[in-house]
């Protein structure tokens, strides 16, 4: 396996209409979970990729669970709870370009994960183990999954990398940041944007925030700066990675997670650091240019035509 994630999935309602969501007779449905966007992501682009997770055993769980494993997905690790219920999330267009979500997850099967969902050996058979700051928001419970998955990869020469992935509706701001700096520091490699930054470390340039996760512990910083594309910080190699250009964004939710399978198909390829960030940044602005969190993922094919033709 190349990448093993760990997080909820949930069944993604988007009205066709914009305006406010009371409004709306017909939705359509996809599939969206920024772990699994990440190993679907790294999936189409020739990755072994796993994804361990709580359903609920209802048709919206068959539908994810199907989904995935149709991507490729390995989801040997997915249980079903038959007690709670799969996640929902809504995606309401107010306007062209302003976008409001509404999760319906509480208490749902996901957030119920427990470290018994856990398997060391499946985790230590990867190259990387990828985490994000959304499942330790979903219940203590979650919490210490995420501690234990980590602490099974440390054991066994996994990298683990963190995405902080701030969603402050799921929990409150100062229990937020105590837990997104301790993960953080945790991780070999993390994955803010500059905004999550200056959420956990305070207002300040780009260099001294990454100089922050630096010195928390993070042995590789990978800073995303929205259009500008990125900065990194290693003990190897630091600066500016930039971005590409996009024509118009369709739908930005999802970008930070086909980012992250950017970077990490460079770096299983052997890619230098920056090189794999230059992935990352393609990934990414491809992401926002289609509607819904994973169908703008690119293949090998339109990533490599879509990197030529931008001539970077
Ligand atoms: O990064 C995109 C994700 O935020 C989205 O797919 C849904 O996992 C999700 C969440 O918790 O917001």
């Amino acid at each position: 396996m190349d990448v093993i994630t760990l997080g909820e999935t949930m069944v993604l309602f988007t009205p066709k209409s914009s305006g406010l969501m009371r409004y709306a007779g017909d939705f359509s449905t996809k599939v969206a979970g920024a772990e699994s966007n990440v190993a679907i992501g790294l999936a189409r682009l020739g990755h072994q990729t796993g994804w361990i997770s709580r359903l609920g055993k209802d048709e919206f769980g068959e539908k994810i669970q199907s989904f995935i494993r149709g991507e490729g997905v390995d989801v040997s690790q997915v249980t079903f709870d038959d007690s709670a219920s799969t996640g929902l999330y809504f995606k309401e267009k107010l306007t062209a370009n302003e976008l409001r979500l509404k999760y319906y997850r509480s208490d749902s099967a996901a957030s119920r994960m427990s470290d018994d969902d856990l398997d060391e050996t499946y985790i230590s058979n990867a190259r990387f183990l990828h985490v994000t700051g959304i499942t330790p928001a979903l219940s203590e419970h979650c919490f210490e999954t995420v501690l234990k998955a980590m602490e099974y990869a440390h054991r066994n020469g996994v990298t683990v990398v963190f995405d902080p992935n701030l969603r402050r509706k799921l929990w409150t701001d100062s229990y937020a940041r105590q837990v997104l700096r301790k993960l953080s520091g945790m991780a070999d490699i993390v994955l803010p944007g500059i905004d999550e930054a200056e959420f956990i470390f305070g207002q300040s340039d780009h260099e001294s925030l990454a100089q922050a996760f630096f010195d928390n512990g993070a042995k590789t910083v990978i800073m995303k700066l929205g259009k500008k594309g990125a900065y990194v910080h290693s003990d190897q190699s630091k600066g500016f990675v930039e971005g590409f250009p996009v024509e118009q964004v369709v739908d930005p939710v999802g970008a930070g997670d086909g980012f992250a399978a950017g970077c990490l198909s460079g770096l299983i390829d052997g890619l230098g650091l920056k090189e794999a960030v230059k992935r990352g940044n393609a990934v990414g602005a491809m992401v926002t240019m289609v509607d819904g969190d994973v169908e703008g993922l690119p293949g090998k094919a339109r990533l490599t035509e879509f990197m030529n033709r931008t001539h970077r």
